[in-house]
């Protein structure tokens, strides 16, 4: 990409209703821009990166067995009068009516929509087990909106929703969305933590918060040291007995603040950490509090029809955007972790017009292109000071400069954004130095 031919609006001063370093670098960065409270359009950058990391929360369910559908934003008033959840949601569910009265709403989460998909189609527990999820935008009328699209009203959710024949098989879809997660979160540079959790408007009584740690977070966290130093999981085979591993992540002694009682914490002063934290995704069991209500049933092995077992499992696929710039930037702007950063490598021409600068720049742009490298190429006419300051604030995990000086002892110099460090090399080697890199 052409940064002359990009939509790139930086903002050179800091947004005053901006209270966080996400929130601040989003809108400086022009990732993002509010439509009104809680509500955001992406620009072409926020996109980049918001569609990265669908994708690789998409390929992460993909390989854990799930089935990708797509449901409706608006959903009929009937299905959650039939779960009994329409008057229990309150004034955070946003309600429509249509032009021909019927009520409507603007889906805050999607239980009811897949059961209904459910009970349509499925007989028998042959089909069994089924995983399906979609990532869709949800509505959520939050009293306070805050922090940008942390804690948005519209936001972009993955959902899954797992059926079962009962507890013991909904044990195995649960592990095995727990461990996807941890895989997924990792796959973005964090480490997320499981907590033990509530479960709120979702129900059911077993129910795991994914957190990452952050000054900013809004959950207080408490946990032992041991997190600090455990390691993320290696391959996984989604059809082995994954309680092992579940129980591994769970021995270890992590709670959101709800859950956490110092009178009966088993964790030694000194080694209980105390911290704050983002939830990036949920997981629910509930059992049949659903598919009992709405009469998805299926026959089991002895002929008789019983309600399924369920379960449902979250990510906050647009707050993982702030949550990755919590997690990673500097004074400077934000650090992209290289598997979701919005292009891979930044050609900086600090001299356009220049016949060598254009023709180097121009030179590396297009093998950066042909190695798959994703470069952004800055040939805009500004001041060299300004054109480094946005290259640091968007934060592509590599720089390559190409100026006049350097390129007069044939040199460009490649900075790596996360370290800093800088080298003066040859054009040439500044190409496999950063494709070495990202392999
Ligand atoms: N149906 C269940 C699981 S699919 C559910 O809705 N769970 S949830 O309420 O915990 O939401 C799942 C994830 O969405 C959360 O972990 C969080 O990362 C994200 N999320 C929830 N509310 C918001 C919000 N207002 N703004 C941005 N992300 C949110």
């Amino acid at each position: 990409m052409r940064l002359s031919q990009y939509f790139l609006p930086v903002l050179k001063e800091t947004p005053k209703e901006a209270q966080i370093a996400s929130h601040r670098l989003m809108l400086r960065a022009g990732m993002i821009q509010q439509s009104s409270a809680g509500i955001y359009s992406w620009l072409p950058l926020g996109k980049r990166v918001l569609d990265k990391i669908a994708t690789i929360v998409r390929e992460e369910q993909d390989r854990a067995g799930a089935l990708e559908i797509l449901m409706p934003t608006l959903q009929p008033a009937e299905i959650w009068q039939e779960s009994g959840r329409y008057d229990d949601y309150g004034a955070e569910m946003l309600r429509i009516r249509d032009r021909h009265d019927r009520d409507m709403l603007y889906g805050p989460t999607n239980e009811e929509q897949v059961t209904d998909i459910f009970r349509t189609h499925v007989r028998s527990y042959k089909s069994l087990p089924l995983n399906l999820y979609h990532i869709q935008w949800k509505f959520r009328d939050e009293v306070r909106p805050r922090f940008g699209i942390m804690r948005g009203r519209e936001f972009l959710m993955k959902d899954a929703y797992s059926f079962d024949l009962d507890a013991d098989a909904a044990r195995t879809a649960y592990n095995k969305m727990f461990v996807s997660y941890l895989k997924t979160f990792a796959r973005m540079g964090l480490t997320a933590i499981p907590m033990e959790a509530d479960t709120g408007p979702i129900g059911g009584d077993m129910s795991h918060e994914f957190i990452i740690l952050a000054e900013t977070g809004e959950s207080g966290v408490f946990f032992h040291k041991d997190w600090l130093e455990t390691d993320l999981l290696a391959d996984i085979d989604y059809d082995s007995d994954l309680q092992p591993f579940v129980d591994r992540f769970t021995s270890i002694y992590a709670r959101a603040d709800e859950k956490h009682d110092p009178a009966n914490c088993p964790v030694a002063a000194g080694d209980l950490m105390s911290m704050r934290g983002i939830e990036i995704g949920h997981i629910f069991y509930f059992g049949t509090k659903y598919s009992a209500a709405m009469g998805a049933s299926v026959t089991g092995p002895d002929g008789k029809p019983v309600p399924v077992h369920m379960g449902s499992y979250g990510i906050g696929v647009s707050r993982l955007v702030g949550g990755i710039i919590e997690a990673s930037h500097d004074d400077k702007g934000i650090i992209w972790p290289g598997s979701v950063a919005p292009f891979g490598v930044a050609v900086v021409n600090l001299k356009p017009g220049d016949a060598a600068c254009d023709s180097t720049a121009e030179a590396l742009y297009q093998q950066l292109q042909a190695a798959r490298l994703d470069p952004l190429l800055d040939d805009r006419d500004e001041r060299p000071g300004a054109k480094l300051a946005a290259m640091d604030l968007i934060g592509l995990p590599w720089q390559i400069v190409v100026g006049p000086r350097g390129l007069e002892q044939g040199q460009v110099e490649v900075k790596h954004r996360k370290s800093g460090k800088t080298v003066e090399i040859s054009p040439q080697n500044a190409v496999e130095m950063v494709q070495r890199r990202n392999g």
